[in-house]
């Protein structure tokens, strides 16, 4: 049976026998290939991230950084969020049986993410601003109020987050030529860039992927170079204008030879509409990555394989779907009345 993020990749992890392990079992997750790309041209993977426990990437981190929280003596952890780090963090701080609280823009976070911070009993604070006032704000109340912050500043979030990258060259026995991943606060694409590097220099794998980090348009700072002052994106969970981790992610870019790019959130949505039609529902964020690829596609010059990191589940943000959803009158519970609609046409 699969063990966890912290058992599994122990060797890999600031951890010591006398770390109390928190753990909710995450990692170990999908890599599937995609049906969308053209068979024998193209070979796209997508790395699963929904499979986690409380259905995205960050349990990865979560896992270590509240472990280790809990081996420190903290009293309680606090973040910042738009939504799926409150929605790992206060999961792993009640499984620990120690409290959370969570900063979250006001209005900035999609419904499933609340009501998962609601269920595992987190204190849920609602700001008047977007994230990167709420991550300063968490930062000075982690200091005043003697809490662990678990944000991804927190380098043991970015060392759990690294095992993604060490599962994916396990599966395939090497690392992949390309790996697009969302990018919002930038810890991720740090952490997976960790891990590749850890791989190659345990000459676990011969060589690293390049890089293709994928922000939202209006959200694209690392795009742009500079600080956005007011990102706006469909994309809530990556509704980031000052990135934590800009070198690190900077870094990853360079040294893999890779590059940031930015996608239209209606882009964004057509990548979300693609993979639902193949049976994975993702949130928009996590769209982003399949739209960078296929913007490289349009463009000439897609890798010719890629594994496209989906951070997180569909379910969290269910009203960007059902928006553009219309249910059909009901009919007469009559094979009559359902037969037209079962032409399939
Ligand atoms: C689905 O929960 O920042 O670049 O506060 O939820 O490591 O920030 C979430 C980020 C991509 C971007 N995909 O990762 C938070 C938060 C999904 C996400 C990202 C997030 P980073």
């Amino acid at each position: 049976m699969w063990r966890g993020v912290i058992e599994e990749y122990r060797a890999h992890l600031p951890v010591t026998v006398r770390t109390p392990v928190v753990t909710l079992l995450e990692g170990g997750t999908p890599l599937i290939t995609a049906r969308f790309a053209a068979p024998g041209r193209r070979q796209v993977w997508l790395k699963c991230e929904a499979g986690n426990p409380t259905g995205s990437f960050k349990d990865r981190g979560m896992t270590v950084a509240v472990s280790k929280a809990v081996e420190a003596g903290a009293r309680g952890v606090i973040c910042a969020s738009t939504g799926n780090t409150a929605a790992s963090a206060s999961a792993y701080a009640a499984r620990a049986g120690i409290p959370c609280a969570v900063i979250i823009p006001a209005g900035g976070v999609a419904l499933g993410k609340l009501v998962q911070g609601a269920a595992h009993a987190a204190v849920i604070i609602p700001v008047e601003a977007g994230f990167d006032a709420a991550l300063d704000l968490a930062r000075k109340a982690a200091e005043r109020f003697k809490l662990a912050l678990v944000n991804s500043v927190n380098p043991h979030r970015l060392a759990g987050q690294k095992t993604a990258a060490f599962e994916i060259c396990d599966v395939l026995g090497r690392a992949p030529e390309a790996v697009a991943i969302p990018v919002g606060n930038a810890g991720n694409i740090t952490a997976y860039w960790k891990g590749f590097t850890e791989y190659h220099a345990a000459r676990r794998i011969a060589a690293r992927p390049r890089l293709i980090g994928v922000q939202a348009e209006g959200a694209s700072p690392l795009v742009q170079g500079r600080p956005v002052e007011d990102p706006q994106t469909i994309a809530s969970a990556i509704r980031i204008g000052r990135p934590a981790s800009w070198e690190g992610a900077v870094r990853a870019i360079e040294e893999s030879g890779g590059e940031f790019l930015s996608v239209t959130d209606e882009e964004i949505l057509a990548a979300q509409t693609l993979l639902g039609r193949e049976g994975i529902f993702v949130e928009p964020a996590s769209a982003a990555s399949v739209a960078g690829v296929l913007k490289l596609e349009r463009e000439g010059r897609a890798p010719t394989e890629v594994v496209c990191i989906l951070t997180g589940h569909g379910l969290k943000d269910p009203a960007v779907i059902e928006n553009r959803m219309r249910l059909p009158a009901p009919v007469k519970p009559t094979l009559e009345a359902i037969g037209p609609r079962l032409t399939f046409q």
